[in-house]
């Protein structure tokens, strides 16, 4: 009797890089049980895992702040640099500037963000610095106690029953004026959603801006508040339904023509967006612009793919950086010569 040989069974829970889900795992949240940061950071670890993303290309920024503490409980073994309050744009800027094989992402705060670090934001946003970077809204400054941020909405009220008289800043209608790319508004409690939205991001050259309400359980989760779980589910609309085909799948059919727009990424992945009763079209800047104004009249908080650009380029392009990683350049390579210099100090004498 001849016993033929099986091949052997593909493996089971790991991804297209052998990885299994424990790769992309960091350490053990120290946040209050409930912080909508835990729920992002899940799916910030789905997102990177069913990708595919290699941890040892990621480098994970951040600021100051509950938000920013995050990075140390996703991918443990990627590189990472917490940098002081409100300043990681410019580190992020210099990371990428140093090394263009890396693979940014960004966690920020409101306050961190739209507060102590608008000055820095604001030029990463309009430089097109090829990175994720998320904002964790919870319209407070967390870590702090929970004062009002620059997100924090007129009218809304805090714990102990202030009520805010500032206007709040809209960081996605700022971002799409400055030029951003990829503008999206997410939901800590809607998981579905975000590991798409996390996903189109991988396939993006270019900055990929996130605001996701995140609440804070502990300072701003109670009636009066915007940036609630109750607030948040009973306003939120949903501009599309989104799912995301990586460049490494076919593109199978699954809706009738007309119902669906398919945007092809950088990387020749696609997102498809499912229509719903907005019809509403991310490619289009001044429809995006409208659109979020009119929810902010209405108190409604649109999430989904706010509006994308797949055509502009990004810094390192921009800056017709060579393509080597600075950081691998022999010194001789970056480094003018004692004659050259010479000669440089002879013209300028
Ligand atoms: C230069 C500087 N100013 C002020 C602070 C105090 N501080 C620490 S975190 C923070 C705000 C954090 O808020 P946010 O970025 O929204 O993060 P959250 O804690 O809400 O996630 C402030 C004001 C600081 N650490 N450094
Ligand atoms: S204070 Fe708020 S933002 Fe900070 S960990 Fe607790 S719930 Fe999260
Ligand atoms: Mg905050």
């Amino acid at each position: 009797m001849s016993t033929t040989m099986q091949p052997p069974a593909p493996p089971k829970n790991v991804n297209r890089l052998g990885y299994t889900i424990n790769e992309y795992k960091g350490s053990d949240s120290t946040l209050c049980a409930g912080c909508g940061h835990d729920a992002i950071t899940s799916q910030i670890i789905k997102a990177f895992y069913e990708y595919g993303v290699d941890p040892y290309r990621v480098a994970k920024m951040s600021g100051i702040g509950c938000s920013s503490k995050t990075p140390a409980y996703f991918l443990g073994k990627s590189h990472g640099f917490n940098g002081v309050h409100g300043r990681m744009p410019a580190i992020s800027t210099g990371a990428m500037l140093a090394n263009r094989e890396l693979l940014t992402i960004g966690v920020s705060g409101d306050g961190d963000t739209a507060s102590i670090g608008m000055g820095q934001f604001v030029h990463l946003l309009r430089r097109n610095v090829p990175m994720i970077y998320i904002i964790e809204n919870n319209g407070v400054y967390g870590l702090t106690k929970g004062q009002f941020s620059a997100t924090a909405d007129y009218g809304s009220k805090a714990k102990k029953g202030v009520v805010n008289e500032l206007p709040a800043i809209d960081v996605c209608a700022m971002a799409i004026e400055l030029g951003c790319n990829f503008v999206a508004r997410s939901f800590a409690g809607d998981p579905k959603q975000l590991v798409a939205l996390l996903k189109a991001s991988l396939g993006h050259r270019g900055t990929s801006m996130f605001d996701i309400i995140s609440p804070c359980v502990t300072f701003n989760n109670h009636d009066g508040s915007t940036k609630s779980y109750k607030y948040a589910k009973e306003h939120e609309e949903l501009l599309h339904e989104i799912s995301f085909v990586p460049f490494f799948e076919q593109i199978g059919v699954d809706y009738k023509e007309g119902e669906t727009t398919d945007v092809e990424l950088h990387d020749g992945s696609h997102i498809r967006l499912r229509k719903t009763d907005h019809g509403y079209d991310p490619r289009n800047k001044g429809e995006a612009l409208n659109s979020l104004r009119k929810a902010q009249d209405s108190g409604e908080f649109l999430t989904g793919l706010i509006y994308i650009n797949e055509e502009k380029k990004d810094f390192i392009t921009q800056q017709n950086m060579v393509d080597a990683p600075l950081a691998t350049l022999p010194e001789a390579q970056v480094r003018p010569t004692e004659a050259d210099l010479t000669k440089i100090m002879a013209e300028l004498m």
